[in-house]
């Protein structure tokens, strides 16, 4: 019996595949007929990308990056029985503000997709007045409401915790600049509304580990186990032909998120296969969400291949705890949870 367990509800038809026999070791697999999603996914959408996913209902529902064939990206509904095969609405989701009337971002891309309590968030990236974080709720995936922008110019992956904690929202973000931006370390920020954000801390920064050594960002939202907060984000390498993106995994205190106890030296998933390698942007996994299972601690994780469509991979609670755990460097930069 596993004692590392998911805190959480059961998700009895959460999609999964064995780990091939001929692969040990490694922490994470990916699904044999990846990728997920493929090119011209839907009408005017050239490819859909990271992107987030969640169970609702008797089956799953997602937002989805949806790059148009004019290059903009905006954010799409798909629904799916299986959580594999999806199917998207033609037109972009309709957000509105808080009277009723239409709001649609310049632009909006990497949203995630998490619920508190009753309620459903999207945060996604839009422009305010350069890279900035934009967030909508919804109940009932028909009316979107925008809320305020939650923090200043510049900054993206925004990633929402699925409860509050201590009473309040908590969200992870990447203050950035605005344009390919070269460096970047995750921040916490909690708030009391979803409104009003403050008491910022840094959770952690790049390492000097070589796949992470330029930026790392968050990535899904944090899945609450028995050991803490797991944290699937992007860490990315510099090379002589352009970044990087791999996927990590760290594990943060559950009162306390923005203290790291233990964060894995070694990356989860790094781009191997064609669809990593070849695409829009070659050479990207980049993580925006995962399906769990609390009762058989089954996790598949949800990720953006080089821009240009999605993959699925799985692990186990216990497996990746313990891969985690056993590979773990914490860094002075990653317990200073209290510095201000
Ligand atoms: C980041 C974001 C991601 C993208 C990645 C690689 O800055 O724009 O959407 O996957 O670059 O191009």
């Amino acid at each position: 019996m596993s004692e590392i367990k998911i805190i959480g509800p059961g998700v009895p038809g959460v999609p999964w595949q064995e780990r091939p026999r001929n692969m040990t070791g490694a922490p994470v697999w990916r699904y044999q007929d990846n990728p997920i999603i493929g090119r011209n996914p839907v009408k005017g959408v050239a490819r859909i990308f990271n992107s987030a996913v969640v169970p609702y209902g008797d089956g799953f529902i997602g937002v989805f990056r949806g790059e148009q064939v004019n290059g903009i990206p905006h954010i799409y509904l798909g629904r799916s029985d299986d959580a594999i095969h999806w199917e998207f609405d033609e037109e972009k989701i309709p957000f509105e503000d808080e009277d009723g009337k239409p709001f649609m971002p310049v632009y909006a891309y990497d949203p995630r997709l998490v619920k508190v309590e009753d309620t459903y968030y999207i945060m996604w990236c839009q422009d305010f007045y350069g890279a900035s974080i934009g967030v909508a709720y919804t109940r009932d995936f028909k009316k979107f409401v925008r809320l305020e922008n939650p923090f200043l110019p510049f900054n993206r992956n925004a990633v929402l915790f699925p409860r509050k904690v201590n009473g309040r929202f908590l969200m992870l973000s990447r203050p950035s600049d605005s344009g390919h931006t070269p460096f970047g370390d995750i921040f916490l920020s909690e708030s009391p509304d979803m409104v009003y954000w403050g008491r910022h801390r840094h959770v952690m920064g790049k390492s000097s580990e070589w796949w992470e050594s330029v930026k790392i960002g968050g990535g899904a939202a944090p899945i609450e186990t028995t050991e803490g907060w797991l944290l699937f984000y992007h860490g990315v390498t510099g090379t002589c032909n352009g970044f990087v993106y791999s996927i990590g995994g760290a594990i943060l205190d559950i009162n306390e998120p923005s203290r790291v106890l233990y964060r894995c030296e070694n990356f989860l998933l790094t781009p191997e296969e064609w669809y990593e390698e070849r695409g829009f942007v070659p050479n990207v996994c980049f993580p925006c969400a995962t399906i769990h299972d609390a009762d058989s601690g089954r996790i598949a994780i949800y990720y953006g291949a080089a821009d240009s469509c999605v993959g699925l991979a799985f692990t186990t609670v216990e497996e990746i705890v313990t891969y985690i755990k056993d590979h773990s460097v914490v860094r002075e930069q990653d317990t200073e949870a209290g510095r201000r």
